[in-house]
């Protein structure tokens, strides 16, 4: 019987396929995992403060953490954010969705909310350095100080970016299949918290686990089995 379910899961496992969650809420004062990159190489900042990843960046260029694989496809992330200073003429609460090249030449599609010269809403910008090849703007209320809740997410070719659990802003781009994730602020002391990026590539793992925490614990016993 037991020869008979380890054929059957081996039959299947190529089939089935679950979408993994990649979870971190820098409880454990840290930001492992993620890589800091700064657009311009004058940079910009990035700590861990009061359990939460704060990202500091004083032009308008934005400075950000970067996760993920080049290969990741279809997939969402969301976090709550809070932008609690404003500094340059651009001051966004930003992410990139398939993200690709180094820090000079990126592309990916960038979605943000907050301020631009062309006023105050949501944003999606399809960028391949140094080209804008699309740039969607929806003004909506925003209050500095005020945390909300962003959601980016992309299905085949479709982007879409929901503020507060509403469907603010979506692009059809074919140009980025696939691409890493990023957090980013610019011009701005943005602070992000509860961060959970899903899809079929997406591990599950939660990177705020200490060294000594309960997931070792339960490896540690899985390996005595
Ligand atoms: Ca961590």
């Amino acid at each position: 019987m037991k020869i008979t379910m380890v054929s059957l899961c081996m039959l299947l496992f190529p089939v089935l396929v679950w979408a993994g969650t990649l979870r971190d809420d820098f409880s454990d004062g840290n930001f492992d995992g993620w890589t800091l990159i700064s657009f311009v190489e004058d940079g910009g900042q990035c700590t861990v403060e009061k359990g939460k990843l704060v990202i500091t960046r004083f032009s308008d260029w934005s400075c950000g953490c970067v996760i993920g694989e080049e290969d990741w496809k279809d997939y969402s992330i969301e976090f709550d954010a809070t932008l609690h200073q404003k500094i340059g003429t651009w001051s966004l609460i930003a992410m990139g969705l398939h993200l690709k090249g180094n820090a000079q030449q990126w592309r990916n599609a960038w979605m943000s909310y907050g301020f631009r010269p062309e006023g105050i809403g949501a944003y999606i910008v399809a960028y391949d350095h140094p080209n804008f090849l699309q740039d969607v703007m929806k003004p909506m209320p925003f209050e500095i100080g005020k945390t909300c809740h962003l959601k980016g997410v992309v299905s085949g070719n479709k982007y879409q970016l929901y503020i507060d659990n509403e469907l603010a802003l979506q692009i059809q781009e074919n140009r980025f299949p696939s691409g890493k994730v990023r957090l980013d602020a610019n011009g701005a002391v943005v602070s992000f918290d509860n961060v959970a990026i899903t899809g079929d590539e997406v591990p599950d793992k939660y990177l705020s686990v200490k060294p000594r925490g309960k997931l070792s614990i339960v490896w540690a016993r899985l390996k005595t089995l």
